[in-house]
């Protein structure tokens, strides 16, 4: 009995130990597990580090199609100026002048200053001179994952179609390159964003945009004036039709362009490049970078149907006579 009774005694003995050493091996894990988390931290920390330090490797070139907006420009450039110095992102604001008389080509003149500042930044900003980041949460900073489409449909006040990618576009240059930028055809308002976002679609970028924002579509400001300046919305010949598919032949390796000359100015503190460019459009290929009535040929078929109305007018002078 009593023999029986050490035993369980020194099962009990047993248990308690290993119950003991259960509770000592759980504590130090425990303890590891503590340990290791705040090495996690500090490993994550280490990153953020690196990452703002890269950060700070980065120049972004803000490209800015331009005409005709002096206005808008003088607003633009001095608050766009401190919102990118706030990030301390570092910038260089680059306006891209149409001096010809065709029709606007936001694409082409993207195309034109990507060339012509390719050497000094290795991203860029496609910005629209009228749109204004409100929100400081709206970040510039390199798109490291791909493009980064800062006035998405959710916070832009005016677009919010799920495939807009157009009013600030962020993008690595090695992407835009990879892409051919944008397609040269789109002369008039509208619809080259449409054409540049199939493109990254097909080459499988990934697409990244701000969460949501508490300010949605007060996150930016739109300074259009759109009865001062009403937008070129007119589709001449076959410009419907040629500009509806995916534009495989041109882009930016294929954008033909003069530079009239740079001027640099400071607009209330802020540093602006402004690139007077002069594009040249291929008339056969596309004949809408002309207003129809600017063609010789239409002028001609035009005043030939207006004949005999200029014969009344002959006539009518003639009564008055
Ligand atoms: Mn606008």
């Amino acid at each position: 009995m009593a023999r029986q009774f050490q035993r369980t005694k020194c099962r009990s003995r047993l248990l308690m130990g290993g119950l003991l050493l259960c509770f000592i091996c759980a504590m130090l894990m425990g303890i590891a597990l503590i340990v290791e988390s705040a090495g996690l931290r500090k490993v994550s920390f280490q990153k953020n580090e690196v990452q703002s330090k890269s950060t700070a490797d980065h120049t972004l070139c803000v490209l800015v199609p331009f005409r005709n907006r002096f206005e808008e420009l003088l607003e633009f450039a001095p608050y766009l100026h401190t919102f990118l110095n706030k990030q301390n992102v570092k910038h260089k604001l680059v306006v891209i002048n149409q001096m010809d008389s065709y029709r606007f080509n936001r694409a082409s003149l993207i195309n034109a200053g990507f060339l012509e500042t390719r050497s000094q930044c290795d991203y860029i900003a496609m910005h629209d001179v009228d749109l204004l980041p409100v929100n400081g949460a709206l970040s510039y900073a390199f798109p490291e994952m791909g493009p980064f489409h800062l006035a998405a449909p959710h916070l832009h006040p005016l677009y919010h179609y799920k495939t807009y990618v157009g009013g600030i576009l962020l993008l690595q240059s090695q992407h835009f390159e990879m892409l051919n930028g944008l397609s040269n055809k789109y002369w008039g308002w509208g619809r080259e964003d449409d054409e540049f976002f199939v493109r990254m679609k097909k080459a499988k970028l990934t697409l990244g945009r701000p969460g949501n924002l508490t300010t949605g579509y007060r996150s930016f400001r739109h300074i259009h004036d759109h009865f001062k300046r009403p937008r070129d919305q007119n589709r001449f010949f076959d410009q419907f039709e040629k500009t509806r598919r995916v534009d495989k032949e041109t882009g930016v390796s294929t954008v033909k362009y003069k530079v009239d000359s740079v001027k640099d100015l400071v607009i209330s503190g802020a540093p602006v490049t402004v690139i007077n460019v002069l594009l040249v459009c291929d008339l056969n290929l596309t004949p809408w970078c002309l207003q129809a009535e600017d063609h010789a040929w239409y002028n001609k078929s035009v005043l030939h149907k207006n004949a005999p109305s200029t014969k009344i007018k002959s006539i009518s002078t003639a009564t008055a006579t």
